[in-house]
């Protein structure tokens, strides 16, 4: 066996200078980097709501999220650098769309009660998610993942607690959060991947450690916690399905239309097209900032040079 098998076989974490398969380093980089583009694509939806946003509380709260995703991203994007890969090459592969970024991120986010959807639901899932990628075999990621799990769940709780604070308000502002919840509840539950049987990459990336559990596990683990946090909140899920199955001890739910992730993950989504447009001209627009940062590090290097001689 190699050192790498017996890694895997100890479940210890492989990290950067060690061997590894070229394609285990390959399946890394991909979804590394769909998650790092996922984090800061996933600012332009609630982006949306800052400046409009009902309070100074809720506008400091939402714009303390937002900067999380971009921290998040930034860990993201380190841990990929570890792999031997550039950011800027990254970057360019999410810009002319030969890497992905998470289908969620392509709907648009109509009222405020959105917001609360997005970080109910969204951030939900992306918890369900994340919590064993701390426990990938990938040292860098995994570790990543710990705080980025920790920030998360924090985001669940605002969004909650936004959704509880409308479905407890007047009755517009009551049907203008089961409106969310009935937008958000499918597209939800595709973040998680097509079905099993439709997964490629799965059960390599689960015998490598990379994913514990499969797309399916974890969507199925989503539902039945999602569930009673529903009733908590008053809200209704969107599928007459949904029962709980006590010789499962699972909830039974209804089928999911994956034609719609698929078309959605091939750029047809509601807002494919905004998005990626607004993320290539944020970047232009932030060519000065990278511009300057380097011109500083390049000075800061040459004076410790100096003082160093
Ligand atoms: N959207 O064989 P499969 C967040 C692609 S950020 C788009 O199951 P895999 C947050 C998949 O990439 C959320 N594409 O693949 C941020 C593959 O295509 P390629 C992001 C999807 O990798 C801000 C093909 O379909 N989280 O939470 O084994 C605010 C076949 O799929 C999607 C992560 O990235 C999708 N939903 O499993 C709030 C977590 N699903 O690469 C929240 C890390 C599948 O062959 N990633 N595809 O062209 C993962 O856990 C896994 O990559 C996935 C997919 C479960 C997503």
């Amino acid at each position: 066996m190699s050192s790498f098998e017996d890694l895997l076989a100890d479940d210890g974490r492989v990290e950067p200078r060690d061997e590894m398969p070229d394609d285990y380093r390959r399946t890394l980089v991909r979804q590394i980097a769909q998650h790092a583009h996922s984090e800061i694509i996933g600012m332009q939806p609630e982006g949306n709501w800052i400046s409009r946003a009902p309070s100074l509380r809720r506008k400091a709260i939402l714009m303390a999220k937002v900067q999380d995703e971009a921290g998040h991203g930034l860990y993201l994007y380190a841990a990929a650098e570890t792999l031997g890969v550039d950011r800027e090459d990254l970057l360019d592969q999410l810009h002319t769309g030969r890497q992905k970024y998470s289908s969620i991120f392509n709907y648009p986010t109509l009222t405020w009660a959105d917001v609360g959807a997005i970080g109910w639901l969204v951030d939900g899932a992306a918890i369900v998610n994340q919590v064993p990628l701390c426990r990938c075999s990938y040292g860098p990621y995994a570790r990543a993942m710990i705080r980025v799990c920790k920030e998360e769940s924090f985001h669940q709780r605002q969004g909650f607690e936004i959704l509880h604070t409308l479905s407890h308000g007047t009755p517009a502002q009551r049907a203008m959060a089961q409106d969310a919840v009935d937008r958000y509840w499918w597209p939800a539950l595709m973040m998680f991947g097509p079905p099993d049987a439709d997964s490629p990459h799965s059960e390599q990336s689960m015998a490598w450690g990379i994913k514990r559990f499969s797309n399916d596990e974890l969507r199925q683990r989503f539902i039945d916690m999602t569930v009673p946090q529903a009733e908590a909140l008053g809200l209704t899920l969107p599928d007459p399905e949904l029962r709980w199955n006590a010789d499962r001890g699972h909830y039974d739910s209804g089928p999911i239309d994956f034609t719609e992730l698929f078309e959605v993950i091939k750029g047809n989504g509601p807002c494919n097209a905004q998005r990626m447009a607004h993320r290539v001209r944020a970047h232009e627009d932030g060519a000065w900032v990278r511009e300057a940062a380097s011109a500083y590090a390049a000075k800061h290097a040459a004076r410790t040079r100096e003082g160093a001689a």
